[in-house]
C-alpha cells in the first residue's frame, strides 16, 4: 500500500512543502504539497535529491578513522573516545584557541545543529570560530546590528504585497529566495507584474530572474555601493524623501542628504555602467511607486562594500517610506522568535570583541571571518591552530583560496568532522562522525520561519528510522560536550549543568516548549488556536499565521527604540568607498582584465549535492560564461577549454560564449571541483568541475565585515 508523507525540504531557504510516496519503504514519488500554506505546491528539481541523498551508497553510517591502510569503520565509543582526547591533549599543550571550528551552511538547516550547536562550541571554548556566515549574509548582520540593535533582526522583501521591487545581487528564480523564504518566487514575481507592479534587476549577469523581471541594468562588479548613494542622491535632490510614520523614530536623519551629496548620477555613471538618466529614472520611480522595496542578496553581501550596500538598501526603504509597512521591508513575526529569544538574553551581536591573531580581522557575534583560516593553521606562533571540528561545511570548496586552506588542513595534527561524506574537506579529518539525515531526521525550520515572506509553522516527522547504530547531529553534539566538559567537580558546575536545558532534553521536547510560550503558543491562547508540538503534528501541511505586520518600534533592541539611519561604522566606512572610487575610476588592472563572479544553478546546492546523477547529468556545467567580445578578444571558440588565472591561482575551465554577461565580466558556477581520487562521491567525480575558490582570493574582503568579496575578482583568460 502506498504511503504518503508530508514534510518541509530542508535542503535550501525556500522550506517548500513536499508529498512523499513511499511502497515498501522505498520512495516512489516527491511533488509540491498544494495544500503547503507557504509554497502551495512548489518544488524544484533538488527536491528529488532528498531520495538520493537519503539512499546513496556514498553517505556514511558509521563513524570512519583514517589510517595507513586507509579509511576504517570505527564504533561511536572508539571514535568519541579519540575525539575527546586528541582535542583535550592538544588544548592542554596549545591552549584553548589551538582547536579551531567551522560550521557549514546545512546547520542552519537542521533543528538539532541549530539548537545543539551552540553548547557543543562552549565546550571547546576557542575563539577560533568560524562558519559559513563570512562568505555569505554577514553584512547583512552588520547592518541590522548597526540600525537595529540585533544582528539577526532582518527586514524581508514583502513581494506578495509590493508594486516594485529592486532585486540587486539576487538570482531567486535559481536560488528561490535567500533571507527572503519565498518558495515559487517565479509566481510570486508574475503575479507582482499582473497587479500592475515592477521588478527591476540590477546584475552584471542577465541572470534567469533578470530575464523574467520588467527591466534589467548591468553593473560593473562591486560598484553597487556607489549606485545606491547615487539613488539617494536623487531621491534626496528632488525632495523625494517621505519616512512616514517611522519619521519620530529615525535617528541622523540629516545626515544622510550630507553623505550622499557628491555622489552625482552623472559623477557614478561611469564607475557603475549604469546611465546617469537610468540612475535618475530608477531612483524616481522607485520612490514614487505606492509601495516599493529594495532587496540586494550575495552579490551585494560578497563586495569589498558589501556592509554598506547592505546598509544603503535599508536606508532606502526607510527613508522612502517602504519599512515596516506592506509591500516594503518587513519583519516577521514567527511562531518561534529565535531573534527575540536571542534579545532576552542579550544575545543581539558584536563586533570587534577580539580580532584574529594573524591578520587582526574583527570577530564578529563570536566568529572570525573565514577568509583567514587558513592563515591561523598555517602561522607558526603562540595561539596557532592545531586541530579543527568541522561540523556540515566543505570550506576547502566554499571558501577564498581553497587550494590554501586545503594544504592548511593537511598539515593539522587533529580534525574530525561531523559529516555524511568523505569529501574535498573531511577527507583531511582523522575521524569522521556521520549523522542521521534529511527524511531519517525531524525538522523544524528555526530559522528560516524567521526570514520568510509570509508567516507560517510547520513541523516534519522523520519519514524513515535511521540504521539502529545512528547518531542525529545534535546527539553527536552533545554527547562530545559532555564528553569535554567532563563530570562537574563543583556545586556550582553541577548546577548550572542542571539549569542547562541541552543537558536534558531532546529538541521535540525544547521545540514544544518554545511553542506554547511563544507568540501564537497555546500558553497565551487557550482552546484550540493555541500552537504547541502536538497541534502542528496534527498539521501535516503547516498551519497559516497570515502576512507580515507592522511590528515597530517594539520590535527595535536599540537604545531608546530608534533606527539608527547613519551608524557610525558605515559613515567611517563611507571614506574608503570615496578613496577607492574617487581616486582611481575602478577599472581592472592590466594584467587582469577582468572581473569574475558566481554563478548559482538551479540543480546543484553549494558543493554537496553532486553526487547525484540525477542533478549531476546532461551537458556539463561547470563552465565560465564570457561575453561575445572577450571571447573574440582572446580567440576563444565556445565550448574550448581555456586558462584562468588570478593571484592566487588558476584553473582550466570551458567557455561559454552568452551574451547574458556584462563585457569585461565572466562567470563561474562555485561548489565544484570533486576531483580528489580518495574522496567517497563516486557520482560527482564523473563530472568534477573545478573549483571558482582556487581563483577567489582570502585578501578580498569588506574590510569593515570580513566578509569574502567574491565579487568581481580579478583575472585573466587565456
Ligand atoms: N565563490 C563562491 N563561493 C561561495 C559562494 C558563492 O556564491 N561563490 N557561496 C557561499 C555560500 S552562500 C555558502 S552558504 C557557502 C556554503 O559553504 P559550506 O557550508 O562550507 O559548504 P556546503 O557545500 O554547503 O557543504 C555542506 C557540507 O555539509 C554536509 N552535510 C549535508 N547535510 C548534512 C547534515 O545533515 N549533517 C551534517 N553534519 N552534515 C551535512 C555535506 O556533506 C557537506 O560536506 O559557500 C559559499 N561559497
Ligand atoms: N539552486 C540553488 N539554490 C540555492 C543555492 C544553490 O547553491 N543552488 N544556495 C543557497 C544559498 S547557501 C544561498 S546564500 C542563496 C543565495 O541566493 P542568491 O543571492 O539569490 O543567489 P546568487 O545566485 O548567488 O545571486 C547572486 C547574484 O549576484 C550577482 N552578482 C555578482 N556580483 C555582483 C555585483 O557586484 N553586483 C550585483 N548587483 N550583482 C552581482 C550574480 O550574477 C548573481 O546573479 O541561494 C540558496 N539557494
Ligand atoms: S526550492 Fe529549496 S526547499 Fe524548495 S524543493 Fe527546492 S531545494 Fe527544496
Ligand atoms: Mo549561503
Amino acid at each position: 500500500m502506498p504511503q504518503t508523507h508530508y514534510r518541509t525540504c530542508h535542503l535550501c531557504e525556500a522550506m517548500c512543502g513536499v508529498e512523499i510516496t513511499t511502497e515498501a519503504n522505498t520512495i516512489v514519488s516527491i511533488k509540491g504539497d498544494k495544500k503547503d500554506p507557504l509554497s502551495a505546491g512548489h518544488i524544484c528539481p533538488k527536491a528529488y535529491g532528498l531520495k538520493d541523498v537519503h539512499e546513496d551508497p556514498d553517505r556514511l553510517k558509521q563513524p570512519i578513522k583514517r589510517t595507513a591502510k586507509g579509511w576504517v569503520k570505527i564504533s561511536w565509543e572508539e571514535a568519541y573516545a579519540e575525539v575527546v582526547q586528541n582535542i583535550k591533549s592538544i588544548q592542554h599543550t596549545h591552549g584553548k584557541n589551538a582547536v579551531g571550528i567551522y560550521k557549514g551552511n546545512p546547520n542552519v538547516h537542521n533543528l538539532g545543529g541549530q539548537l545543539y550547536g551552540a553548547n557543543f562550541s562552549r565546550s571547546i571554548k576557542t575563539k577560533n570560530n568560524f562558519s559559513a556566515t563570512s562568505v555569505d549574509q554577514l553584512p547583512h548582520h552588520l547592518a541590522s546590528w548597526g540600525m537595529f540593535g540585533h544582528s539577526l533582526l532582518t527586514p524581508i522583501p514583502d513581494i506578495n504585497r509590493t508594486d516594485y521591487m529592486l532585486i540587486m545581487g539576487a538570482n531567486p528564480l535559481v536560488s528561490n529566495g535567500s533571507l527572503m523564504t519565498a518558495p515559487g518566487f517565479g509566481q510570486r514575481l508574475r503575479a507582482l507584474q499582473t497587479r500592475g507592479g515592477k521588478a527591476v534587476v540590477i546584475d552584471p549577469r542577465k541572470t534567469e530572474t533578470a530575464t523574467k523581471a520588467s527591466e534589467h541594468h548591468f553593473i560593473r562588479p562591486g560598484t553597487d555601493a556607489v549606485f545606491l548613494l547615487a539613488l539617494l542622491h536623487v531621491i534626496y535632490d528632488e525632495n523625494l524623501t517621505n519616512l512616514g510614520k517611522l519619521a519620530d523614530i529615525v535617528t541622523h536623519q540629516a545626515i544622510i542628504p550630507e553623505l550622499v551629496k557628491a555622489f552625482t548620477p552623472e559623477k557614478t555613471a561611469p564607475i557603475t555602467g549604469i546611465s546617469a538618466e537610468t540612475i535618475r529614472q530608477l531612483a524616481c520611480e522607485f520612490a514614487q511607486a505606492k509601495t516599493a522595496v529594495a532587496y540586494g542578496r550575495m552579490g551585494l553581501s560578497t563586495q569589498a562594500f558589501g556592509g554598506v550596500c547592505q546598509w544603503l538598501i535599508n536606508v532606502l526603504n526607510i527613508v522612502t517610506g517602504n519599512f515596516d509597512q506592506p509591500g516594503g521591508a518587513m519583519f516577521t513575526t514567527p511562531a518561534i522568535d529565535v531573534v527575540g529569544l536571542l534579545g532576552a538574553i542579550g544575545a543581539t551581536g558584536s563586533l570587534g570583541r577580539w580580532k584574529s591573531r594573524v591578520r587582526a580581522l574583527p570577530e564578529f557575534g563570536g566568529e572570525l571571518p573565514v577568509c583567514t583560516l587558513a592563515e591561523e593553521i598555517l602561522t607558526e606562533g603562540e595561539g596557532q591552530i592545531k586541530a579543527m571540528v568541522t561540523i556540515a561545511g566543505n570550506p576547502v570548496l566554499s571558501t577564498p583560496n581553497g587550494t590554501q586552506l586545503n594544504q592548511a588542513f593537511a598539515q593539522l595534527d587533529f580534525m574530525v568532522a561531523i559529516d555524511i561524506y568523505l569529501n574535498e574537506t573531511t577527507r583531511h579529518a582523522h575521524i569522521i562522525l556521520p549523522p542521521a539525515t534529511g527524511l531519517e531526521s525531524e525538522h523544524y525550520d528555526l530559522i528560516f520561519h524567521s526570514f520568510a515572506v509570509h508567516n507560517t509553522a510547520k513541523f516534519s516527522s522523520r519519514l524513515f528510522d535511521p540504521v539502529p547504530e545512528a547518531k542525529h547531529d545534535w546527539e553527536i553534539l552533545q554527547d562530545l560536550a559532555n564528553l569535554l566538559n567532563g563530570e562537574p567537580s563543583t556545586p556550582q558546575e553541577k548546577e548550572k549543568q542542571q539549569k542547562n536545558l541541552f543537558g536534558r532534553l531532546s529538541p521535540e521536547a525544547i521545540l514544544d516548549l518554545a511553542l506554547r510560550t511563544g507568540r501564537y503558543g497555546s500558553k497565551y491562547h487557550k482552546g484550540s488556536n493555541g500552537l504547541n508540538l502536538q497541534k502542528l503534528r496534527a498539521q501535516p501541511h503547516g498551519v497559516d499565521l497570515g502576512p507580515l505586520q507592522p511590528s515597530l518600534p517594539k520590535r527595535l533592541y536599540t537604545k531608546n527604540k530608534q533606527i539608527i539611519l547613519a551608524p557610525e561604522l558605515f559613515i567611517q566606512d563611507l571614506k574608503r568607498v570615496e578613496k577607492v572610487f574617487w581616486n582611481e575610476a575602478k577599472t581592472p588592472d592590466q594584467q587582469f582584465d577582468l572581473y569574475l563572479i558566481g554563478r548559482r544553478q538551479l540543480r546543484g546546492n553549494n558543493s554537496w549535492m553532486h553526487n547525484s546523477e540525477r542533478l549531476t547529468k546532461g551537458s556539463n556545467r561547470c563552465t565560465m560564461h564570457m561575453h561575445p567580445q572577450d571571447a573574440q578578444k582572446r580567440r576563444l571558440q565556445q565550448g574550448q577549454m581555456a586558462t584562468v588565472s588570478s593571484r592566487v591561482g588558476n584553473i582550466d575551465i570551458q567557455v561559454e560564449i552568452t551574451d547574458q554577461m556584462m563585457p569585461g565580466v565572466v562567470s563561474i558556477p562555485h561548489g565544484w571541483g570533486h576531483h580528489y581520487s580518495d574522496i567517497r562521491l563516486q557520482t560527482a567525480q564523473q563530472r568534477p568541475g573545478v573549483s571558482i575558490n582556487d581563483l577567489t582570493d582570502e585578501l578580498l574582503i569588506d574590510e569593515l565585515s570580513g566578509n569574502a568579496a567574491f565579487s568581481g575578482v580579478p583575472v585573466k583568460v587565456e
